[in-house]
C-alpha cells in the first residue's frame, strides 16, 4: 500500500505564548521505521504549556504541540512490523526500542533511540520532519506532536492498546497519571506505613496520591497554596492538607513538625525549584526519599545544604514515572479496564481541537484537571 500525503487540521505554536492557529497541515509519509497515526483524543498537560511558554530549552518554534493521546495506526512505514493499519495506540513520548544501552541496562526507563531527533523536533530517519504548511516545515514536539488530526512518529515510541479501550479515557495513559503512579511504585517505591507529602495537587500529584495509597496504611499529606484542590485530593486519598500560605515558617519546617521528624517519601509536582528544595529537607534524617517529577524553566537550578544528603536524605528525578513505555503502557490499560487505577476521575473537561487555546487558558484555572480534547 502506498502511502500519500495527508492534509490534517492542527493547532501551530508559531511563537511563543502567541495563541496556536488552527489550520490545515500536510503530514508526509511514514518513512522506514515510522508510524501515522489518526490521532483521535489529546490531552493538555502542563508540559505543553511550559514549552509554549518559551521556557523550554528544547522549545522550537513553529511547532506543533501535545503528547497525551491516542488514535489509531492509518499507515506504517517500511520494516515496521509491530503495528498495522488500524491497530490503536497511544504515541510515547519516551521511547523503547529494547536494544539501547539505556533499554539494555535494566536501571532506567530512558531510551536513546530517538531522543537526539526527538529534542530538536525532527526524525530520525533524515533529520527532517514530517509536517509542513505551505511547504514550510514545521517542527516536531517530544515526538509525539499530538495536537493534530494526524501526526508521525518512531515505531519505537508507539504502544499497542486494548482495541476495546476507550480512546476519549485512555489517552490520559500517555503521561500524567502513569508519571505520578510510578514515581511512587517505580521511583520511589514507597512501602506500606509510608509517611508522604505530595507538594502540589494537581493531575500528577493526584496519581501521586493514587499510587501512594496503594502502597497500603500510608499518611499522605498534601501541600497546595490553592485550598481548592483539597475536596478533589480525598478522594484520591490525601488525608492531610497544608497550605503554605496559612504559615509562616518555612514549609519544611511545618512538615517535619507534623510528621514526627519528616517524612520517608516526598514528591514534588510543581517544577518550583524552591519548593523542590523544601520537598527534599522536610525528609526525615537518615532515610528520607524525595522525587522531583514537576519541570522547571530554562536557567533555573535547584540548591540545598550537602549536609542534608550527608545525613542520609535522597534526591531523585523521574520520567514517564520510570515506565516502560511501550511494555507497559498496555498494562497500565488493562489495569484501567479492570477497574484497578482511576482515569476518569482526572478529565474535568472535554472540547474540541478547535478550542485549544480556550483549553490552554482553564489550564491556567485551578479547576481543571485534565481536558480532553477530540480532533
Ligand atoms: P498542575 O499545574 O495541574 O499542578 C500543579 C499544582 O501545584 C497546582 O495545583 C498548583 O496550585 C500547585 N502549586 C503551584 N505553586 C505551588 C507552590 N509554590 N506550593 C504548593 N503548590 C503549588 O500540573 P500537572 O499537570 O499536575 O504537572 C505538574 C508538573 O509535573 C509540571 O511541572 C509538569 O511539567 C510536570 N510533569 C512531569 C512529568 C515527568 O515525566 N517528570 C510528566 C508530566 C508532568
Ligand atoms: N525539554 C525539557 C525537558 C522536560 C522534561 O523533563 N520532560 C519530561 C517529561 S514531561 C511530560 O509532561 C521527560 O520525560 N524528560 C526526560 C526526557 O528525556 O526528556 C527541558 O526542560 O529541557
Ligand atoms: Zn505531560
Amino acid at each position: 500500500l502506498i502511502s500519500t500525503p495527508i492534509s490534517s487540521i492542527a493547532a501551530v505554536a508559531y511563537e511563543p505564548n502567541k495563541p496556536l492557529v488552527i489550520e490545515d497541515v500536510q503530514v508526509a509519509p511514514p518513512q522506514a521505521g515510522e508510524v501515522r497515526i489518526k490521532i483521535l483524543f489529546t490531552a493538555l498537560c502542563h508540559t505543553d504549556a511550559y514549552t509554549w511558554s518559551g521556557k523550554d530549552p528544547e522549545g522550537l518554534f513553529p511547532c506543533i504541540l501535545g503528547h497525551e493521546a491516542a488514535g489509531v495506526v492509518e499507515s506504517v512505514g517500511e520494516g515496521v512490523t509491530e503495528v498495522q493499519p488500524g491497530d490503536h495506540v497511544i504515541p510515547c513520548y519516551q521511547a523503547e526500542c529494547r536494544e539501547c544501552k539505556f533499554c539494555k541496562s535494566g536501571k532506567t526507563n530512558l531510551c536513546g533511540k530517538v531522543r537526539s531527533a526527538t529534542g530538536v523536533g525532527v526524525m530520525m530517519n533524515d533529520r527532517k520532519s514530517r509536517f509542513s504548511v505551505n511547504g514550510k516545515p514545521i517542527y516536531h514536539f517530544m515526538g509525539t506532536s499530538t495536537f493534530s488530526q494526524y501526526t508521525v512518529v518512531h515505531d519505537v515510541s508507539v504502544a499497542k492498546i486494548d482495541p476495546k479501550a476507550p480512546l476519549e479515557k485512555v489517552c490520559l495513559l500517555g503521561c500524567g497519571v502513569p508519571t505520578g503512579l510510578g514515581a511512587v511504585w517505580n521511583t520511589a517505591k514507597v512501602e506500606p506505613g509510608s509517611n508522604v507529602a505530595i507538594f502540589g495537587l494537581g493531575t500528577v500529584g493526584l496519581a501521586v496520591a493514587e499510587g501512594a495509597k496503594t502502597a497500603g496504611d500510608t499518611r499522605i499529606t498534601g501541600i497546595d497554596i490553592d485550598s481548592k484542590k483539597y475536596e478533589t485530593a480525598k478522594k484520591f486519598g490525601v488525608n492531610e492538607f497544608v497550605n503554605p500560605k496559612d504559615h509562616q515558617k518555612p514549609i519544611q519546617e511545618v512538615i517535619v513538625d507534623l510528621t514526627d521528624g519528616g517524612v520517608d517519601y516526598s514528591f514534588e509536582c510543581i517544577g518550583n525549584v524552591s519548593v523542590m528544595r523544601a520537598a527534599l529537607e522536610c525528609c526525615h534524617k537518615g532515610w528520607g526519599t524525595s522525587v522531583i517529577v514537576g519541570v522547571a524553566a530554562s536557567g533555573q537550578e535547584i540548591s540545598t545544604r550537602p549536609f542534608q544528603l550527608v545525613t542520609g536524605r535522597v534526591w531523585k528525578g523521574t520520567a514517564f514515572g520510570g515506565f516502560k513505555s511501550r511494555t507497559q503502557v498496555p498494562w497500565l490499560v488493562e489495569k484501567y479496564m479492570n477497574k484497578e487505577i482511576k482515569v476518569d476521575e482526572y478529565i474535568t473537561h472535554s472540547m474540541t481541537l478547535g478550542e485549544i487555546n480556550k483549553a490552554f487558558d482553564l489550564l491556567h484555572e485551578g479547576t481543571c484537571l485534565r481536558c480532553v480534547l477530540s480532533t
